[in-house]
């Protein structure tokens, strides 16, 4: 009997929970696992919880789904994903619509949706985001794909998702093909930066003002009842009030300093860079990770680099300094990363919506914070906004922070503490806000060596100055 709303292909930790979420809402679920012993596990432990429809072969799973069929991949990004695609394209009918909620790079979801597209198929490729808790409880989803798709999916995927502080569900189709899995992208890009950011507000004050985890844990806990509210902060104050049970050290203090990255953040970056985007805190995030993990390089240099001779003064504000700090770094970090997308949305035509993506944010995905509804509300006002760091809000935050910003940057310096989170965000504050950039010397410098051409503040047209010659300028 073809009796199920959708089915999901894939029973590891993320396609099980979302599966049981499925049911849960009320959802009858098809389920398929290439490895039938998962698929009979996860039934025996949860079949109870709603209407499944386990099946041990993929044709039968494809045969028990209500059409227009909704099928739901759960399973490595990569090779895993195309194998599946291509077995599931061959059991389906024009109409029908395979689902990717993998971790797919959005270049891939392009070429999937194009070929899927031919044969008839919607190819909905969908960022999920939340983590394992998040599949289960309510995550945020971030579908791409066709508008047709949508509106018999929406409604089973909004059911689901997490439901923002105003009831609205943390899922939005934000556009044709790879738009979903690119604001998935630049979401993990953003959530380095954050967690980035925040490790250096730690640094600073352990290292720097001498405050051990158990109190920081306090301190990260009200910071996360005020405006800097937000999972990342929350998540910080119990890894810092956490005691390591084998030693009775705070375990910050017995965990290898290599941080891991799976790729996002440098797929992040890699495409800021093709398409001309400063998405610095990312940047600087990303490479911090790589520096954390450079074993060569530290252990080769960690005894022979000094650092400042004299003892550092704090500000006697430096607390409140960081946390400001690390506000208008995070707001920073935010811009940028909705410069990304509203370029991304121009170049590949996808029409996003950045005031539906970062209502989407505000529950169930990593990057959740209260600060995402001045967001919302900034991008609903005025879509056309330059920058967010042009709303009205956050022009004042940031530069209400810019005192206390400053003093953390300078003392960082002075201290040695790395921050290259706060200190690049500050940077790129300065930058926009310079009337005069050094770039004018730059192009100076390229059209000497290289006739690379220039133009002028005073009058239009291109101009090249005979720089080996008599020095006349030409116009080109
Ligand atoms: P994994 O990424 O660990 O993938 C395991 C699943 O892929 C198993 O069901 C496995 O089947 C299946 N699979 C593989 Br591997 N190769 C296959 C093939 N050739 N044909 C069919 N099935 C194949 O699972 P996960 O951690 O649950 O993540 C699933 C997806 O969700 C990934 O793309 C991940 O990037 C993404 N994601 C994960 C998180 C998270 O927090 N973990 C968050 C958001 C998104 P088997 O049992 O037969 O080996």
């Amino acid at each position: 009997m073809s009796t199920a709303d959708i089915g999901v292909v894939g029973l590891a930790v993320m396609g099980s929970n979302l599966a049981r979420n499925f049911a849960r809402h009320g959802f009858t679920v098809a389920v398929y696992n290439r490895t039938y012993a998962k698929t009979e596990e996860m039934m025996s432990a949860h079949g109870d919880e709603g209407n499944f429809v386990p099946s041990q072969e993929l044709s039968d799973f494809v045969a028990s789904l209500a059409r227009p069929r909704k099928a739901m991949i759960m399973v490595q990004a990569g090779k895993a994903t195309d194998a599946v695609i291509d077995q599931l394209a061959e059991l389906m009918e024009p109409g029908d619509m395979i689902i990717d909620g993998g971790n797919a790079h959005f270049d891939n979801t392009r070429r999937r949706e194009a070929a899927l597209r031919e044969r008839g198929l919607h190819f909905v490729g969908t960022g999920v985001s939340g983590g394992e808790e998040g599949a289960l409880l309510g995550p945020a989803i971030m579908p791409g794909g066709s508008a047709e798709s949508y509106e018999s999916l929406g409604p089973i995927l909004e059911a689901i998702a997490a439901k923002a502080p105003d009831g609205t569900p943390c899922c939005t189709r934000l556009g044709p093909d790879g738009a979903g899995h690119f604001v998935k992208m630049v979401h993990n890009g953003i959530e380095y930066s954050d967690m980035q950011l925040i490790g250096e507000a730690y640094d600073l004050l352990r290292r720097g003002a001498g405050i051990e985890p158990a109190e920081l844990s306090k301190l990260f806990g009200e910071w996360n009842a005020g405006e800097l509210d937000s999972y990342l902060i929350e998540v910080t104050a119990e890894v810092l009030g956490h005691t390591d049970a084998a030693t009775g050290k705070p375990f910050v203090d017995v965990v290898l300093d290599r941080a891991g990255q799976k790729g996002t953040g440098r797929w992040t970056v890699q495409n800021a860079l093709d398409l001309g985007v400063p998405v610095t805190g990312i940047a600087e995030a990303t490479f911090a990770r790589a520096l954390s993990s450079g074993v060569k390089q530290r252990e080769g240099t960690v005894d022979l680099l000094t650092g400042p001779t004299e003892k550092t003064e704090l500000p006697e504000t430096f607390v409140e300094d960081v946390r400001q700090a690390l506000y208008a770094s995070k707001i920073v970090a935010y811009a940028q990363g909705f410069d990304q997308i509203a370029a991304a949305s121009a170049e590949y035509d996808w029409g996003i919506d950045l005031g539906a993506c970062s209502a989407l944010w505000r529950a169930g995905c990593i990057i959740r914070a209260g600060f995402l509804d001045k967001i919302t509300t900034a991008w609903r006002e005025n879509p056309e906004l330059p920058s967010l760091l042009a709303a009205p809000e956050f022009t004042k935050i940031v530069t209400d922070a810019q005192s206390a910003w400053r003093r953390v940057v300078s003392t960082a310096a002075l201290a040695g503490i790395p921050t290259p989170g706060f200190s690049s965000a500050l940077a790129y504050y300065d930058g926009l806000r310079s009337r005069r950039l050094p770039a004018a010397v730059i192009q100076g410098q390229r059209d000497f060596f290289g006739s690379h051409t220039y133009k002028r503040v005073d009058r239009e047209g291109t101009f090249h100055t005979d720089w080996s010659g008599d020095r006349t300028e030409h116009e080109m």
